[in-house]
């Protein structure tokens, strides 16, 4: 196999544009702000920014729905701008890698425009066009071609008057999915993924790409008893040409290329074993996916909004799994915070009075695993989730879609709005908090989505000046990365994996190993005898400690290797 990829030991960073930065005082966020804090960014130490898309977009899912895959829309800047930017990165020794939105387009983008035109467009199998349910009234509640429920509340399928057939949307009626069967379609993606490497981006995240491939018989999915809509998901998830796919779109794109590239898909639903086959270098499909085990083992059978809180055990169980399972084949990202999951400290750790410690525990945690780590914008500082106790601050299609169905379902209101406190994906869609003063330093007028309650102790002024800082230690993890193979290629070896409140695992190679501890909890925790000693290599408490105990959310990463002779 070729040897070690240069992303091994990179580390990457997210960027949400709408709430990162706003240069232009409209109160949304965008690529000017971005340029104005390039020295943040290479101050972290990181070596890929991801930007969430940029591109013209009618805006129903925040530019998850593009109408214009080669323009910047212009509540985000130019496309000069986007150049500036990539300059200005490079110039840092950062590179950009874009969101890839290729599972379905917005419902203004041109193609589909024509496909929507008429039953004989060319374009009209670029879409999923079918009829209505043969007996039943088209338009009608049942009449929808098979019975599966859009990801975001509703039937997958939208009737089109004018041609009177329904298309398949598995998200927002505005983001119907691309044919992927089509070849043409197929080949206008990876025209278009060329066009953006020749500009010189270095790479894609790509949006849902394990969804590509549907089973064109579109089978109803299997319903729950009283559940509205089918589950569709085995028929789209992980589909039956996904591989060729994947396959042929490396080979239009990137098999002639020369330069450091990096792909990471995003696949919901993705076992070990179907990640694998993703990542496993000889099949030339992705670089490395996000998986979503992890962030759905706090969830109870009714989803993501059946909050059920975190067994601490589940996660290691699923963390080793994944870690064991890619060790020889594949590549693990590592991931707790992007702009759809709720912020780290307030769902897993202490967002009141252990907000620097559970924040710097969870980095340790997942920093010290083998893979790619991905750090969200936000998170170096240890940004608290939302915090909304009313409707109206919600700005998110999910939240505000669950909130409304939920009500028409007869459930409580204060209890949906707790759900929505603890899983809303605008808990990450916060504006980023740079300072103290007005509107956080993210604008000079009122943001688009309230500023969270964070606010004002947290933010990038005040982290950095505290002696505590969340800053400074994501510096140090980045840093580790960078200068040890050990951290970056070690094997690991999970610890005491029925623990409760312990975490501990151990990475080696050859003679070298490092342990690290972590009590996932605010009570003080002993550390078992076999794991006391070892030699202070990074920790989250500026105050030394005794080594057989864990103070609330301390982290340790010691150093426990064996010299030949010592
Ligand atoms: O998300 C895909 C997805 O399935 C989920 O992460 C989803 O956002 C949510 O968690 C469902 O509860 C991707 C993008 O990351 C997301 O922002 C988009 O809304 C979605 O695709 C559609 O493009």
């Amino acid at each position: 196999e070729p040897r070690t990829p240069w992303w091994a030991n990179a580390v990457v960073y997210q960027i949400y544009p709408r709430s990162f930065a706003d240069s232009t005082g409209d109160g949304i966020g965008d690529i000017g702000g971005i340029i104005e804090h390039l020295d943040h960014l290479q101050d972290l130490g990181i070596d890929v920014l991801w930007l969430s898309p940029i591109h013209q977009s009618p805006q129903f899912d925040n530019g998850y729905d593009i109408s214009d895959y080669r323009r910047v829309d212009e509540l985000f800047g130019t496309n000069e701008q986007l150049d500036e930017l990539l300059e200005g990165l490079h110039g840092r020794g950062i590179k950009l890698i874009m969101d890839l939105v290729v599972n379905h387009t917005s419902s203004e983008y041109p193609a589909f425009l024509e496909s929507r035109s008429s039953r004989s467009s060319p374009r009209r199998d670029s879409y999923w066009w079918r009829d209505p349910r043969p007996g039943f009234t088209a338009g009608e509640p049942g009449a929808e071609p098979n019975n599966w429920g859009s990801m975001f509340g509703g039937s997958a399928w939208t009737f089109d008057q004018r041609t009177r057939q329904y298309y398949l949307h598995l998200f927002t009626p505005q983001q119907p999915d691309l044919n992927w069967e089509v070849s043409r379609v197929r080949e206008r993606v990876y025209e278009m993924m060329n066009w953006w490497l020749d500009k010189g981006v270095d790479g894609f995240r790509m949006d849902v790409i394990n969804f590509i491939s549907k089973d064109p018989a579109l089978p109803d999915g299997v319903s729950e008893a009283g559940g509205v809509w089918g589950d569709g998901s085995p028929h789209y998830v992980n589909g039956p040409r996904i591989h060729e796919f994947l396959q042929e779109m490396h080979h239009r794109v990137f098999s002639e290329r020369q330069g450091e590239y990096l792909t990471v898909g995003e696949t919901p639903g993705a076992t070990v074993e179907q990640a694998r086959l993703y990542t496993d270098r000889r099949r030339h499909e992705l670089d490395m996916v996000f998986q979503f085990e992890h962030v759905s083992l706090d969830q109870g059978p009714g989803g993501k909004f059946d909050y059920k809180g975190l067994e601490l055990a589940d996660l290691k169980t699923s963390w080793n799994r994944w870690q064991r399972g890619l060790a020889e084949t594949g590549w693990n990202s590592l991931y707790l915070s992007n702009h759809d999951q709720p912020r780290i400290v307030s769902r897993f750790g202490d967002e009141e009075e252990y907000r620097y410690e559970s924040a710097t525990l969870w980095a340790t945690l997942l920093h010290l695993q083998r893979g790619t780590p991905y750090v969200y914008q936000g998170e170096e500082i240890g940004m608290p989730s939302a915090g909304f106790t009313s409707i109206g601050q919600y700005r998110d299609v999910e939240s505000l879609n669950h909130y409304a169905e939920a009500l028409r379902l007869g459930m409580d209101q204060e209890a949906v709005l707790e759900s929505l406190r603890r899983m809303s994906r605008d808990n990450a869609r916060t504006p980023m908090q740079w300072t103290s003063g007005p509107h956080a330093g993210f604008s000079t007028v009122e943001p688009w989505i309230p500023l969270g309650k964070g606010f004002p102790e947290t933010s990038v002024e005040a982290d950095r000046a505290a002696e505590k800082s969340v800053f400074r230690y994501y510096q140090r993890l980045i840093r580790l990365r960078h200068e040890s193979e050990l951290v970056s290629l070690g094997d690991f070896h999970m610890l005491d994996p029925a623990h409760p409140t312990l975490f501990a695992f151990k990475r080696t190679r050859g003679d070298q190993a490092l342990l690290v501890l972590g009590n996932v909890s605010g009570a003080e925790l002993g550390v078992p005898a076999n794991l006391e000693s070892g030699d202070l290599v990074l920790g989250n408490y500026i105050t030394p400690g005794d080594h057989r105990l864990l103070r609330p959310w301390e982290a340790r990463i010691l150093d426990v290797s064996i010299y030949p002779g010592g």
